[in-house]
């Protein structure tokens, strides 16, 4: 049992000095706030302070001379320059990030005693940075890849960060594994190639030889891996976590993050487009959409597992490979997350801020997975070399609003000022503070759950964490058909960049063929390999025949198409009543159209005015779009059907399933006929069918008539 100590700190007594402190939380963001620096209205001066009068020109001997050494304006400049980058992530390099705030729907006291989630008056500030895995900071956005979605919590308790990703099991079930399977994954040693991706043969030589991670490659070959937008994933906290209430009543969980956005994808083609005509494409959706105060809006959720059922799944809690399907055990809502901020300095925030599934508040505690057990150092450790050292936790975007005194001193970056004599435990001459608090049911000192081990020291995995195919068997006959065949194209696209046929025969027979024949056989003929008669070991299967809550098509979203890009085509001799007509009909849905030009000179409508546009159709082309709108206009239909570019925008939209409003005459010469999301007109029946069908993110019932478009 914990020791109680007897001199702990009243609750009045510690105010503003150690415990946490609720009235405080404001003016804590308050002196956040204070080390953003705006420079408006000041003068340029030297990190000395020194005003600057010239930083034109370096002090030199004569004005054709040679420099001077003395120029100390000039040296500190270039110096502070030369050190302006800090290691990147080894995973995760690249991503983005936002500000915003989590509110609890509810008291969820019966679940947790952690205090953000006991009050729905109650602001949490949050941070989040979305991130791919494999590629470095440079490295486009719309690869398939796994994507990061880490929550910084800055809660009255201390600072919770939910470290999760988009999908819900991860490759590898102990930590010693990962960085073999980091260094796999990683462009290939001699040549660095390929940036962003997996399609290569380090990748799928150790997958293929390890099978716990069929799983999770199932969901990397998905089209999770290419979402359409950060703010359409869910997020998962993938490990099983610990929930405790007051009375010390554990509940297992697993976190998700359910957008309101709705989960969608791109198509592989545009990912790939997109990953060369705009590698920012998601940082710039993710940053566009709050800059317009499209907020998006994540619900947090839990599965909930009391301790005594821990046993009663056909699969471990413990394993990382793992999901709970949701039709086992539902995910019961506990509150919002909005983001609605933008970072005012990517580097100070996105780059600096320091996740760590360590860091964690009472009423929450860990499981002994062991892939989280290993997280556990990974992350502190990993800051020390990308930070500089152990006072990370001062770099304002992590610094936590709750006080945190302790004795730790001194070390590379020291920002406080440590005032007081005794920088020790205990000691009289401070009085004893800063001291230790007794855990309590709320505002209490952190208690680890007490757990009883009894077992042999070991290196060795669970028998229950054995069985490798069956989810991803499930995972697979869930999907709908198109997905499926998009899957099945994942898997021949990245097998036929491997250059080893035996790494690709040993995926499609000692993988795929456990998983599921049918697939196995697909990417076997795309490949030009006999398709597997049989597995190669016995599959027990799951209890559930399917899951429909993994097709991302059931998660549509609750916010219709607010927030779309829509690209209006224009030409000159367009009709300027009905650009309007369109325009506003689209805006009155809240959806994000954007004029587009043949160039980015504005466009004379029939009537002879000058319409600014926001973009040429070469500059943004339609990939960058969730639908495409033609306006009526005789002159401008007959320039955009003679123009390549033109036609290339509209044909390409059409092969990428989009909702089009055409006119008649420029369907018919582009020989594409009218279905569910390709519309002709420009009234309100027309505008209503074109926003269900965007509603719908793709005319999927358009997929045998597009195939014969070239792309
Ligand atoms: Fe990470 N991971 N990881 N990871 N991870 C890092 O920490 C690591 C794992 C995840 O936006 C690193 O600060 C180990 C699972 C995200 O800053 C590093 C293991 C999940 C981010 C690290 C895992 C994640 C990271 C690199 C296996 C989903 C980006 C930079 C034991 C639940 C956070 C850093 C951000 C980043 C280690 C496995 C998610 C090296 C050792 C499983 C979202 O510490």
């Amino acid at each position: 049992m914990p020791s109680k100590k007897t001199d702990a700190p009243k609750q009045s007594e510690a105010a503003g000095t150690q415990t946490p402190d609720r009235a405080n939380t404001n003016a804590k963001l308050q002196s956040l706030e204070a080390d953003r620096s705006d420079a408006t209205g000041h003068a340029l001066r030297t990190n000395q302070g020194v005003r600057i009068a010239d930083n034109q020109n370096t002090l030199k001997a004569g004005d054709r001379g040679p420099s001077l050494l003395e120029d100390f304006i000039m040296r500190e400049k270039i110096t502070h320059f030369d050190h302006e980058r800090i290691p990147e992530r080894i995973v995760h390099a690249r991503g983005t990030g936002a500000h915003g705030f989590f509110q609890s729907y509810g008291n969820h006291a019966e679940l947790t005693k952690a205090g953000f989630l006991q009050d729905p008056e109650k602001i949490t500030p949050v941070f989040v940075r979305f991130s791919t895995v494999q590629g470095p900071r440079g490295s486009g956005d719309t690869v398939r890849d796994v994507r990061g979605f880490a929550v910084k919590f800055y809660t009255d308790e201390g600072n919770f960060d939910l470290v999760g990703n988009n999908m819900p099991v991860f490759f590898i079930q102990d930590a010693i594994k990962f960085p073999d399977f980091v260094h796999a994954v990683k462009p290939e040693p001699h040549n660095e190639i390929p940036t962003g991706g997996s399609a290569h043969d380090t990748f799928w030589d150790f997958v293929s030889l390890v099978p716990e991670s069929a799983h999770m490659v199932m969901w990397a070959m998905s089209d999770r891996a290419i979402p359409r937008s950060l703010r359409m994933m869910e997020g998962f906290g993938v490990h099983t976590f610990r929930l405790i209430n007051a009375e010390g009543v554990a509940s297992f969980v697993k976190f998700h993050w359910k957008p309101k956005q709705g989960v969608h994808s791109l198509l592989w083609d545009e990912a790939q487009k997109l990953a060369g005509k705009d590698t920012d494409f998601q940082r710039r959706d993710l940053c566009e959409a709050i800059e317009t105060g499209d907020y998006p809006e994540w619900e947090l959720g839990v599965q909930i597992v009391p301790e005594a059922d821990e046993h009663t799944f056909d699969f471990d809690l413990l394993d990382p490979t793992k999901l709970i399907p949701e039709e086992l055990v539902p995910v019961t809502p506990l509150g919002k997350m909005v983001l609605n901020r933008n970072p005012d300095n990517f580097f100070a925030e996105v780059e600096q801020v320091a996740f760590c599934p360590g860091h964690i508040v009472p009423g929450i505690d860990f499981t002994n997975d062991p892939l989280l057990q290993g997280r556990l150092f990974s992350y502190t450790d990993t800051q020390l070399s990308r930070l500089g050292g152990p006072n990370f936790h001062q770099i304002p975007i992590n610094r936590p609003v709750a006080p945190n005194h302790n004795n730790q001193r001194d070390a590379l970056h020291q920002h406080v000022v440590h005032k007081g004599r005794a920088s020790y435990e205990p000691n009289s001459i401070d009085g004893g503070w800063p001291k230790e608090t007794p855990p309590a049911a709320q505002d209490g000192g952190f208690e680890s759950y007490q757990e009883r081990v009894d077992a042999y020291k070991i290196r060795q995995r669970s028998e229950s964490f054995g069985d490798h195919f069956s989810q991803a068997r499930l995972f697979f006959q869930s999907m709908s058909p198109t997905e499926q065949q998009h899957i099945i194209k994942a898997y021949s696209f990245e097998l036929g960049k491997v250059e080893r046929e035996a790494i690709r025969a040993r995926e499609v027979n000692e993988i795929l063929a456990n998983i599921d024949l049918k697939l196995a056989a697909a990417v076997a003929a795309n490949l030009g390999l006999p398709a597997p008669k049989a597995g190669t070991v016995q599959v027990k299967g799951s209890k559930l025949a399917e899951s429909p809550a993994l097709s991302q098509m059931n998660h549509p979203g609750v916010v219709g198409i607010k927030g779309r890009k829509i690209a209006v085509l224009l030409a000159n001799g367009v009709d300027a009543a009905s650009v309007d007509r369109l325009v506003k009909a689209l805006e009155a849905h809240s959806a994000r159209p954007m004029l587009l030009g043949p160039t980015s000179a504005p466009v004379k409508a029939a009537d002879g005015k000058q319409l600014p546009v926001d973009a040429s159709m070469e500059g943004m082309p339609s990939i960058m779009f969730d639908g495409i709108v033609v306006p009526a206009g005789k002159a401008s239909t007959d320039a955009l059907a003679a123009s390549g570019l033109a036609k290339h925008f509209v044909l390409e939209g059409y092969k990428h399933l989009k909702a089009l409003v055409l006119t008649k005459e420029l369907a018919t010469g582009l020989g594409l006929k009218e279905d569910k999301g390709l519309l002709l007109g420009d009234d309100q029946k027309t505008v209503d069918a074109f926003v269900k069908a965007v509603e719908g993110h793709r005319v999927w019932e358009r997929e045998a008539a597009a195939e014969a478009v070239p792309a």
